[in-house]
């Protein structure tokens, strides 16, 4: 018998009866910690990594999440509820100490407890390696709706990958950017818990083939499979002070024992430990790019994985209490798809259904498309998913003709629908004919889906206008929106306990778990004195960042500057350059002595490029080469100070967004999806300075015009303007935007590397740059220029501040999980049991 199969008998143990609840005062927790500090861990008191106390105390930590994990599954199961599954090939979780102590309401016994070990528990924290499982805004934002999820009792669980590294980490080495594996999982991860009881298999090539069933009928099964275990790791999600432990499960890759004896039998060892990787190679790395698809074989291995392994998993609970009946399969299951990366599940669980539970195609149709559900997350056509024909029927023989099944389906529908519009039938066609013709993610995900949402308000509406038009005006009601979110414990009530403090002495605690209760605040942006409590906040987590700044980046930060950020992956669309273009301009007017209505300004910007994504990389190192140039300039002085953070990251936006007086959010109009940073920003009363794009818009609507720092063309003007797009006009009818070209063409700031910078420069004066980057250059400044004036009125700023974060309150995760659930998913929340 093989390992797993042998876990899988099920041997019960009636005599298993419950523990007493474990205490949450600090002796206890101290108690705990010594524990497991000496037997588990093996360590005592001249063990000097602080590591090991920082696993002693999460284990302790655990031990509280598992009992709430128990009566949750419990609460689950007794009532058989209807379940959400967010299945996504990203969660950029973080750390998790925090997190769980903030969640569990334990932060003050927690600290005691240290104490009366003589540790602190900022430095355990800062021991822990951020599980960078995703590259941006999609990742995180899966980890934001888990803790909304289990913050509002719903019964929804993640699904993923394990992958053994994350993103990379960055380091910049003469100015540029030098990827570095990030191996998170070496030292453990006490957050975890693995149970290979539930390992699934996952088939891969062969091919399929007809046969007869018991009952004479016709069936068709997927043969000669290579096929890969799928074993899951579990990681408690705490809801706020609630009792409820969410799971997200993330899958990694095992080869089968079969496959290892085979090849052992045959003698041919480094054959078999050969093949053993290649199946494990499945959930070994985490694809880092973000927003373009570079089509490689093992990301589509990695999303079928995920799809299958994760949609068995499910079907197998299901059998455990239904048998074979999946009359109500659609009422009790709903499936949420981030992004397409895991569409596979449409072709998949019509496979599983039809293949392995003999249901019929119409009855299996009518369970898939009642139970997945799309969210988009960008309108970038480089992003979009396509993935090769050939590819997909060498990796998925069975699934692709699920797919073509679909396809046929469908099309017969459109015919319907616009008897004789071949054209229309050729466009929405899941399959794009060609030389090469490709499966086209977005629209098998489309039709298999009862529910398609985008991110942001002007993002879903741009989405029926353009990309899916046709889809829209064959089903109007599948489209929705739903405006992204952050949730509030982590990108606040944790990130700035000052803030969270001050607010709470304000508004009460309510707070934490019912944002808009921020709107309290308002009234006291009039208060003088509280303008000076909020004031010497802010300053503090200056402080904090000027010392993360001086320890990153060798640059000296003066508080009392004005903090100017701009931190997200570095793309063009999001024109990091028009922002180092402005840092320019500044350097110009000091050099030029121009200091009318001058504010002394720190700009920092950090974000990581994709690999492979040049134009990126050299906007990283232009940042670098300008802020060498500037900072040493003595001319310049602590007027003007820019810096490059490497290796940004969740656990760096932690002490970022609390000491950030100027948010950047100054992508070209139509191009950003939603954000999720602005939000983040906004809720630690920093102001934006932005276009009307993605969720900006809803962003100034909710603090209003006078505390929103706006500028640049909207969408529509965008796409009016680019036939006629001329950068050279521009340039020649603005003074300032001469001066600044004339000084980066000049090299000034590539003195000893001639030419690196032609490819950006060429950007700028193409007009074919889709990312107008010019045409937004004078009103950016003005823009900019506003808000140094508003900075240089320290009452009037933090008046603004404070309405910013006041008017915060839509933002949060917990509103857009509710929309989620009333408008998609329709789960009743199911409270657990408190633990006592
Ligand atoms: C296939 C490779 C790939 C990888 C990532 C394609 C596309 C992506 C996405 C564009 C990544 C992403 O993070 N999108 C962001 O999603 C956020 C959450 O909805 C939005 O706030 C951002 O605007 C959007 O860029």
């Amino acid at each position: 018998m093989f390992y797993h199969d042998q876990l899988l008998e099920s041997t019960p143990l009636p005599h298993l009866t419950e523990l007493p609840p474990l205490g949450m005062d600090a002796a206890s927790l101290a108690r705990d910690f010594r524990h497991y500090y000496t037997y588990n861990l093996g360590r005592d008191r001249h063990c000097r990594s602080v590591h090991y106390a920082y696993e002693a105390l999460s284990l302790a930590l655990r031990d509280r999440l598992m009992e709430r994990w128990k009566n949750t599954r419990y609460a689950y199961d007794e009532r058989d509820c209807r379940r959400g599954y967010y299945l996504s090939l990203e969660f950029l979780m973080g750390r998790s100490l925090g997190n769980a102590i903030l969640n569990l309401e334990t932060h003050e016994a927690v600290r005691q407890g240290l104490y009366s070990l003589g540790l602190r528990l900022e430095e355990l924290a800062e021991a822990e390696h951020d599980a960078g499982l995703g590259n941006g805004g999609l990742g995180r934002l899966a980890a934001c709706f888990l803790d909304s999820c289990a913050t509002l009792a719903l019964p929804v669980q993640g699904y993923g990958l394990r992958y053994e590294y994350g993103m990379f980490r960055q380091k910049i080495v003469d100015g540029q950017q030098v990827e570095e594996p990030d191996h998170w999982l070496r030292a453990g991860n006490p957050w975890e818990i693995e149970r290979p009881e539930y390992t699934q298999r996952v088939p891969f090539e062969g091919r399929s083939e007809f046969y007869r069933d018991h009952a004479g009928e016709t069936r068709v099964r997927w043969v000669d499979s290579r096929d890969v275990l799928a074993v899951p790791y579990d990681l408690p999600i705490p809801g706020f002070g609630n009792g409820t432990v969410n799971t997200l499960r993330l899958w990694k890759a095992a080869a089968t024992d079969e496959f290892n004896l085979g090849e052992f039998n045959a003698g041919l060892y480094p054959e078999s430990v050969a093949a053993k990787n290649q199946a494990e190679h499945i959930s070994m790395i985490l694809y880092p790019n973000d927003a373009s698809e570079n089509g490689k074989e093992l990301r589509l291995r990695q999303q079928y994985f995920l799809a299958s392994a994760s949609l068995q998993d499910v079907l197998a609970r299901w059998g455990g209490t239904q048998g074979e009946d999946f009359s109500t399969f659609a009422d009790k299951n709903v499936f949420q798809l981030n992004d397409t990366h895991p569409s596979c599940c449409v072709p998949e669980l019509m496979r599983l259904l039809i293949d392995q539970h003999g249901l019929g195609w119409d009855e299996a149709w009518g369970i898939t498309t009642r139970t997945m559900a799309y969210t988009n997350h960008t309108l970038l056509p480089e992003a979009l998913e396509k993935w090769p024909v050939r590819l997909f029927q060498r990796l998925l023989p069975r699934p692709l003709e699920i797919v073509y099944e679909i396809n046929a389906r469908f099309l017969a529908e459109v015919a319907r629908h616009w008897p004789g519009d071949t054209e229309r039938q050729r466009r929405m066609s899941i399959i794009e004919e060609g030389p090469e013709p490709m499966v086209r993610m977005a629209f098998l995900a489309l039709v298999g889906s009862f529910s398609v949402n985008g991110v942001a308000a002007l993002h879903s509406r741009l989405l029926t206008e353009g990309l899916f038009r046709d889809f829209y005006e064959l089903w109007p009601a599948k489209f929705n929106n739903k405006t992204n979110g952050v949730t509030p414990r982590r990108w606040l009530a944790w990130c700035n306990p000052a803030l969270a403090r001050l607010i709470t002495d304000t508004v009460g605690q309510g707070w934490v778990a019912d944002l808009p209760q921020l709107a309290g605040l308002a009234p006291r942006a009039d208060d003088p004195e509280f303008r000076q409590r909020w004031r010497g906040v802010k300053q503090a987590n200056k402080e904090r960042l000027a010392a993360l700044v001086r320890q990153e980046c060798e640059v000296e930060f003066n508080p009392q500057a004005l903090f100017d950020v701009q931190v997200k992956r570095i793309h063009e669309y999001k024109r990091q350059l028009l922002n180092i273009l402005h840092v320019i301009h500044l350097y110009d007017r000091l050099k030029r002595g121009d200091l009318q209505g001058w504010t002394d300004r720190c700009v920092l910007i950090g974000g990581k490029a994709a690999p492979g994504y040049f134009m990126a990389k050299t906007i990283i190192k232009l940042i670098n080469n300008v802020a060498h140039v500037v900072n040493a300039d003595p001319e310049v002085g602590s007027r003007l100070r820019v810096a490059f953070l490497p290796d940004y990251r969740v656990s760096a936006m932690e002490i970022i967004a609390p000491g950030t007086d100027l948010s950047e959010q100054i992508s070209t109009a139509g191009k950003e999806a939603s954000g999720t940073g602005n939000m983040k920003f906004m809720m630690n009363g920093a102001v934006t300075i932005g276009t009307l794009d993605g969720a900006n818009i809803e962003i100034r609507e909710e603090v209003g015009a006078a505390n929103f720092f706006l500028f640049g063309m909207t969408a529509e003007e965008v796409e009016q303007a680019r036939p006629s797009y001329d950068p050279a006009a521009l340039i020649a009818g603005n003074e300032e935007l001469r001066q600044v070209m004339r000084l980066l063409e000049s090299g000034h700031f590539n003195q000893f590397e001639p030419g690196i910078f032609d490819p950006l420069i060429a950007s700028l004066h193409s007009p074919h740059d889709p990312w107008l980057t010019l045409a937004d250059f004078a009103s950016y400044v003005e823009a900019q220029r506003q808000a140094a004036q508003a900075y240089g009125d320290q009452e009037h700023w933090t008046r603004m501040s404070i309405l910013n974060s006041a008017a915060s309150g839509r933002f949060s995760t917990d509103r857009t999980m509710q929309e989620y659930n009333q408008e998609i998913w329709h789960l009743q929340a199911v409270p657990a049991e408190p633990v006592r």
